[in-house]
């Protein structure tokens, strides 16, 4: 189940999700990610499970950490059974010195809110590529809507001087739709500081959820070549 071997050293991204399993306590809920680096933490959580005889509950942010949880003998529960949650560890497409983070290039951004707004303590795991000066930096701000509030919101948007477009899948011959059943907009704001942006999507009318996660972060373990740094 070990996710490295003495002929390899773990990489970066396996570092912190090494040093994540190891905070997880017996009988703890602990909410999964989604993405690479999440699935890293999964295999090492499920070894520490394993290894140590630990009685814990996960429950997944997307079908496809749900059935990797499966597989590797973890216990889930579903998000309606939750009374709480203990930890939530995911990793994300940005993060800053101050612990902002954007999230969604996945399609599963609102359990992923849902679940790291929820939990006690939420611990982000990422390699120092992730690592940016300001939100939006490297990747556009992905914004959910419901499906037919999807051109109203983009009007309302490029008032706001955003640039952008909806989401198509892979192929590109037709629209995305996330795990919840809306559409994507991938969107880039010139004008406005992160937590203006934050603050406008977070009550726009038609935005289901978006990348920006902000104020929810307990710590971000940071792996690179020199091991692993911990912001908190
Ligand atoms: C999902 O996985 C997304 O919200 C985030 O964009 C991504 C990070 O994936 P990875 O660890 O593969 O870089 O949680």
């Amino acid at each position: 189940m070990s996710t490295h071997t003495e002929a390899s050293p773990p990489s970066p991204k396996q570092q912190v999700a090494i040093k994540a399993a190891e905070i997880v306590d017996n009988g703890m809920i602990v909410g999964l990610g989604t993405g690479s680096t999440a699935n890293l933490f999964i295999d090492e959580l499920a070894r520490r499970q394993h290894e140590q005889q630990l009685e814990i509950q996960v429950v997944a942010s997307s079908v496809i950490s749900r059935v990797k949880a499966q597989q590797a003998g973890l216990q889930v529960i579903s998000i309606e059974h939750l009374s709480h949650l203990d930890m939530y560890v995911d990793g994300a497409d940005e993060v800053t010195t101050d612990m902002q983070l954007l999230k969604g290039r996945g399609q599963d951004l609102v359990c992923e809110k849902l679940l790291a707004s929820h939990a006690t303590a939420f611990y982000v795991l990422v390699d120092d590529s992730k690592m940016v000066s300001r939100i939006g930096e490297k990747n556009a701000i992905p914004i959910e809507v419901m499906p037919s509030a999807a051109q109203l919101v983009l009007n309302r948007l490029a008032k706001l001087q955003a640039k952008g477009s909806l989401r198509l899948n892979a192929a590109g011959d037709n629209v995305a739709y996330s795990a919840a059943g809306n559409l994507i907009l991938d969107m880039q704001f010139t004008d406005l500081e992160t937590a203006q942006i934050n603050a406008l999507l977070t009550v726009m009318p038609g935005v289901v959820e978006h990348g920006i996660f902000a104020d929810i972060v307990k710590a971000v373990f940071i792996g690179s070549s020199d091991g692993v740094k911990l912001l908190q």
